[in-house]
């Protein structure tokens, strides 16, 4: 799939830091160790509906991870998928009476040009489920081969006894993932499964329903065995960050890294589990399934500079889960005001300091709101003009830095 494009990243003088990130699977802040190419992989979109702020702030989140890593001399390879066929995808089409590929094709369109405006980094492989159909039903050929995989009708499981370590991502009890897999689009009560936690890798052909040929037999792939092929496929295993909201901890991740496991014997499929906090409105998780969305292009409509909600939605720590309120944005517009004064200030307060603090920060596992703070102080310190002369110095590295670093263009 066509990626969207990229937005220049300015470089900066001196030494970028080495990330830590907080891991989902051993609950523990870990210091990130790419090679030379850090490798990640986001989980992306299903495109039945526009992109919502909670989308936009999963996105900025892994947007900073490269960013970081990127400051620090490494090159990313950025794999990110698009579930562009799934039932809820299918169910919207058939409540609207629209073509779900046509229905995808819009609203994927509509997330690259939010990702876009947002400056978000874009992936260097964009893989949509629809083109990569061959290769995802030949990895469940394969894990059927092995014995890791069984039929059941039409359709084809994986065994959640057959990856050694199943459980490891996101540690819950066997209760909690039982519960976690009924409310998050799993099937434990199906009469015939070897494990009730055993997932769907295939769904055989269905009346009324999109399914292709293949080395399987005809039907469509199941929902962690795309994120499992794509990312495997592309980045091997072992990869640095497997990435996506705090949802996805359980079942996805868990099933995704399962089934590469057991195809390949090796562990673990990823090297960071990482995931960000929801986002809510009035109390509840923004979710299409809820309806309580508020929309990136539907802000940029009313023209909201796209600056302004990346900055709001930068300002709360990435994990945490956290409101959409009303003062969000009057209140990132404002910052976002303040801090284009000061970079337009000819003396500004000594650069280097900020540049080095905001690299400790983001280096911190994300700290964006300390990264924030420091900007403000820099702002009003130019603004004030209580730095000594000595120290004041052309704004245009802390307007590189904001850049480069939280992808705000000032
Ligand atoms: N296509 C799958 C992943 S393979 C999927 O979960 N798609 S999604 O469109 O439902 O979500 C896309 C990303 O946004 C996921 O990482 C999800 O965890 C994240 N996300 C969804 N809702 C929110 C929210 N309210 N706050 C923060 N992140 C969210
Ligand atoms: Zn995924």
């Amino acid at each position: 799939m066509q990626s969207w494009s990229a937005p220049d990243v300015p470089s900066l003088p001196g030494r970028g830091r080495p990330l830590r990130l907080y891991d989902t699977a051993t609950d523990q802040i870990r210091p990130t160790a790419p090679g030379p190419t850090a490798k990640i992989y986001v989980c992306g979109i299903t495109p039945y509906d526009a992109t919502h702020l909670g989308h936009a702030a999963t996105y900025l989140a892994f947007d900073l991870v490269q960013r970081v890593w990127l400051d620090g001399g490494h090159d990313v390879y950025y794999v990110q998928n698009i579930t562009d066929v799934d039932d809820p995808l299918l169910e919207r089409a058939q409540d609207t009476g629209s073509d779900w590929v046509a229905l995808a094709e819009r609203e994927t369109d509509l997330f690259r040009q939010d990702m876009a405006a947002l400056r978000v980094l874009p992936p260097k492989d964009y893989i949509g489920v629809v083109e990569a159909v061959d290769e995802i039903s030949d990895t469940v050929a394969k894990l059927l081969a092995d014995g890791h995989a069984y039929r059941l009708g039409e359709d084809i499981y994986a065994g959640v006894a057959d990856s050694g370590h199943f459980g490891y991502e996101s540690r819950y009890s066997r209760e909690e993932m039982l519960t976690l897999f009924a409310e998050r689009g799993g099937d434990p009560q199906r009469p015939g499964k070897r494990d009730a936690l055993d997932a769907l890798l295939w769904r055989g052909r269905r009346e009324g329903e999109p399914f292709w040929e293949s080395a399987v037999g005809p039907g469509r792939p199941g929902w962690h065995i795309e994120c499992s092929a794509i990312a495997f496929n592309r980045l091997g295993m072992g990869f640095d960050v497997q990435g996506g909201g705090s949802d996805l901890r359980f079942p996805h991740h868990e099933h995704s890294a399962a089934h590469a496991e057991a195809l390949t014997g090796q562990w673990p499929f990823a090297r960071h589990y990482v995931h960000a906090g929801m986002i809510g409105l009035d109390g509840e998780k923004m979710s299409k399934s809820r309806g309580n969305l508020v929309f990136v292009s539907k802000l940029r409509g009313a023209r909201v500079d796209p600056m302004a909600i990346r900055l709001a939605l930068l300002d709360g720590h990435y994990r945490a889960d956290r409101e959409w309120t009303g003062g969000r944005l009057p209140a990132a517009e404002t910052r976002l005001a303040t801090w284009r004064r000061a970079v337009q200030c000819d003396r500004a307060a000594h650069g280097q300091d900020l540049v080095d603090r905001i690299r400790d920060r983001l280096a911190d596992d994300l700290d964006t709101e300390a990264a924030i703070s420091a900007i403000d102080r820099w702002a009003a310190n130019t603004l004030e003009r209580r730095q000594a002369a000595a120290e004041a110095q052309s704004p245009a590295l802390v307007r590189n830095a904001i850049d480069a670093l939280l992808g705000i263009r000032l």
